[in-house]
C-alpha cells in the first residue's frame, strides 16, 4: 500500500475546517456525507496519532529509529544478543508512554467506538496504551502490535504473560534509562545562495530541535534484568510487542478477520501511519477491494495527492490529533446528544 496516492489538501495545521479553502471544504463536505451514510468503520493507527501526546514516531528524520538501526532493537534476535540493549530502549519508551497523555485524537476516536448502532474497529499499531487510556471500548480495540505494559516469559516452556504492568522502573538497573525524551538539539547550517557568498555560510547556522535520541546508559547483566516470577530457572522476561519476523497475536487477527468477512467495510480512516509494515498496511487494500472509501489523516501527504487524483479517497493533511476531532463531528456529536 501506498499512502503517497492519497487526495489531499493545503496544510491545515492551525486551520479550523470553516477557513479551509475550496478544495479542502469539498472533500470535507464528501467525507462528512459518506461518513454519516457508514455502518461498518475501520480505524488504522499508527505512531502519528500519539505525535501531539509528545511520542514520537519510528521513520523519517523525526523518528525514534534514525540513530538506531531497527533490527537492533525490535528483533527476537536483538533481544538474544544483547536483552540489556533492548531492555533499556523498552524501559525508556514505558516512562514516556506513562507520562504521556492520550489527545484529542485519541478521544474522537474512543467517542467514534460507542456510537449506538455502528460496527466499528480500531486496529491501532502503537504500543504506547494512550488508545485504550482514552476510554476507547475495549471491545472494539485492537492493539496489533502489543503492548509495552504487557511482560512475556522468554523460555519456550512458560506462557507466563502479565498485562497492565506499569511498575517504573521495572528493575533497580533500569531506572536510569528511564530518563525523558529531550529533543535534542542540533546545529545545522542555512544556506541562502540568493543573497550570500558561500564565505558567509560557515557562520550561518542555526539550532533546530530534533527528535529524541535512545541513548542506552550502560551495560547491563541479565541477573539486572526482569526476570519471570514463575520459571525456575531464571527465565528473562520481555517486552510484550510484536517485533519484525514474529507473529501478530492469532486471535485478534482472526477477531478483525471476521469483522473484515462480515460485510462491507465503507469506511477505513488511515491515521498517523506510513503504511510500511505488513500485515497493518494490508487492510486498507483489503477494505477499498471491498468497495470501501479511505481517508487519510497524516502530517505528510504527497503534493501529486493533493491534485486529486485518486478515487474513493480523501487526504486530510495535518496533525491527526487536531483534524479527527472536527472530521468526525457529525457521528460523535450525535453520539453526545
Ligand atoms: C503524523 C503526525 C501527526 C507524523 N499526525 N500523522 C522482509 C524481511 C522480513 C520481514 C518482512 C520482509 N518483508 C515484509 C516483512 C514482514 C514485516 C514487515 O512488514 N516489514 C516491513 C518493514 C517490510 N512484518 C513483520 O515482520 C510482522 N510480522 C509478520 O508479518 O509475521 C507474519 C504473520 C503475519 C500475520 C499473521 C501471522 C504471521 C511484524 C511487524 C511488527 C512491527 N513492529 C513494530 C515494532 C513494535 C515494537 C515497538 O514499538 O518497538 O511496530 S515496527 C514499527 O512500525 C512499530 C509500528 O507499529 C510499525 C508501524 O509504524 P508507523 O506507526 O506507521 O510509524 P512510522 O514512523 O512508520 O510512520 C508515522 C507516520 O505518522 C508517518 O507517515 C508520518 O508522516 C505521520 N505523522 N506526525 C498525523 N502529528
Amino acid at each position: 500500500m501506498q499512502l503517497n496516492k492519497f487526495i489531499g489538501i493545503t496544510d491545515l495545521q492551525d486551520i479550523d475546517f470553516s477557513f479551509c479553502n475550496y478544495a479542502m471544504s469539498k472533500a470535507l463536505t464528501e467525507f462528512q456525507e459518506h461518513l454519516k451514510q457508514s455502518r461498518r468503520i475501520v480505524a488504522l493507527v499508527g505512531a502519528g496519532l500519539s505525535v501531539s501526546s509528545g511520542l514520537p514516531t519510528f521513520r523519517g528524520a523525526e523518528g525514534l529509529w534514525k540513530n538506531f538501526n531497527m533490527i537492533d532493537l525490535a528483533t527476537p534476535d536483538a533481544f538474544y544478543i544483547d536483552p540489556g540493549l533492548v531492555w533499556q530502549f523498552y524501559s525508556w519508551r514505558r516512562h514516556n508512554a506513562l507520562k504521556a497523555k492520550p489527545n484529542a485524537g485519541h478521544h474522537a476516536l474512543a467517542q467514534l467506538s460507542k456510537v449506538p448502532d455502528l460496527e466499528f474497529l480500531t486496529i491501532t499499531q502503537n504500543v504506547d496504551g494512550l488508545s485504550a487510556r482514552s476510554g476507547h471500548n475495549k471491545n472494539n480495540l485492537y492493539e496489533i502490535h502489543g503492548s509495552l505494559f504487557t511482560l512475556k516469559c522468554t523460555s519456550f516452556m512458560c506462557n507466563y504473560i502479565e498485562k497492565d504492568n506499569m511498575k517504573v522502573p521495572l528493575t533497580p538497573a533500569l531506572r536510569d534509562t528511564e530518563f525523558e525524551y529531550q529533543p535534542v538539539r542540533r546545529k545545522r547550517r542555512m544556506i541562502d545562495y540568493d543573497s550570500i557568498t558561500m564565505e558567509q555560510t560557515e557562520e550561518l547556522t542555526d539550532e533546530v530541535a530534533i527528535s529524541p535520541q535512545f541513548v542506552p546508559v550502560k551495560e547491563l547483566n541479565e541477573k539486572d534484568l526482569p526476570q519471570c516470577p514463575v520459571c525456575q530457572d531464571g527465565s528473562l522476561l520481555r517486552p510484550g510487542v510484536v517485533w519484525f519476523g514474529e507473529s501478530l497475536p492469532l486471535q485478534e487477527l482472526n477477531e478483525i478477520d471476521d469483522f473484515m468477512e462480515g460485510g462491507p467495510v465503507d469506511l477505513i480512516l488511515v491515521i498517523g501511519t506510513s503504511g510500511t509494515v505488513y500485515p497493518a498496511n494490508s487492510y486498507v487494500d483489503r477494505v477499498m477491494l471491498q468497495g470501501g472509501k479511505a481517508a487519510i489523516f497524516n502530517t505528510d501527504i504527497d503534493d501529486k495527492i493533493l491534485r486529486g487524483e485518486v478515487a474513493n479517497t480523501w487526504g486530510f493533511k495535518g496533525d491527526g490529533a487536531e483534524l479527527l476531532p472536527l472530521a468526525l463531528r457529525p457521528l460523535i456529536e450525535k453520539d453526545e446528544q
